[in-house]
């Protein structure tokens, strides 16, 4: 997986959405998706519309939103489509199969009528991803992220935990778009499988809340990261889009670096 090219993976990837987000990694050059962390809805769309052409995934916690609507959903996935970039909800689903085809599709979010990407826990077992499929049969393109492990630190999911995620999506390639993961281990044959990796930053190695970080060139060469994930990096810097573009830069150099070996 680490020596082949985006768009030789979008070839083989199984879950359409998946397909899509390696053409347009390889169209933008771009590896990097925005952790869109912020509370008010017009601090999310303005992070869009001046970031959105350096990025290939915007993703949101939409449950930290305080003025959500569905103008705001509307504008956002204006946005995606002007400057090509896919929307990430990271709900990190975790609940019994019936519980999170609901938080999936009712509610206040909807959310699986605006993303085009989502994020769960395997914790629960596969029931979760069997009602999770029940929602998206219906849609084109939803890949869902798996989580396999996490950046924080003192995080439980052990080696067998990890290894029994990816025997669990091995039955759901339809729906399975990839991974969120610190190591390439996981997806060393399924190249088919995108590694999202959040935990980055250019200089600090942590925050206060157990938060671990690595530089893109670490993450992307080391780690096996083919996507990966910036917060605060970029949106708390004095000058938003020079910083992400230079983490755009980084870390495709990274890759390119990767592939060549
Ligand atoms: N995230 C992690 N680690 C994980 C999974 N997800 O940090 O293992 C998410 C967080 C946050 C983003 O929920 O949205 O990635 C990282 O933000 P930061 O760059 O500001 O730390």
């Amino acid at each position: 997986r680490l020596q082949m090219t985006f768009s030789s993976r979008a070839e083989i990837a199984k879950n359409e959405a998946a397909k899509e987000l390696f053409k347009i990694m390889e169209a933008k050059k771009s590896n990097l998706c925005l952790a869109a962390d912020v509370t008010k809805s017009d601090e999310i769309l303005n992070l869009a519309e001046s970031l959105g052409p350096f990025i290939c995934v915007l993703k949101t916690h939409v449950d930290i939103v305080e003025d959500f609507s569905e103008n705001f959903v509307n504008s956002l996935k204006a946005l995606a489509k002007k400057h090509n970039f896919m929307i990430m909800e990271d709900r990190k689903f975790a609940d019994i199969g019936n519980t999170v085809a609901l938080q999936f599709s009712k509610g206040i979010y909807k959310i699986s009528e605006w993303c085009d990407l989502v994020t769960a826990h395997s914790l629960p077992g596969d029931g979760l991803l069997k009602g999770l499929k029940e929602v998206i049969k219906n849609k084109e393109k939803i890949g869902i992220f798996m989580l396999t492990e996490m950046s924080s630190d003192g995080h439980l999911m052990s080696q067998d935990y990890s290894n029994k995620t990816m025997q669990m999506i091995a039955n759901y390639s339809d729906i399975v778009a990839g991974i969120v993961a610190q190591s390439s281990q996981f997806t060393e044959n399924q190249p088919e499988l995108i590694q999202l990796t959040p935990g980055c930053k250019l200089d600090e190695t942590g925050d206060n809340l157990g938060q671990k970080y690595n530089t893109p060139e670490f993450l992307v060469k080391e780690k096996g990261a083919d996507i990966a994930v910036v917060g605060r990096g970029i949106i708390e810097s004095k000058n938003p889009v020079e910083v992400a573009k230079t983490y755009r830069e980084r870390l495709w150099n990274s890759y390119e670096e990767r592939i060549k070996y």
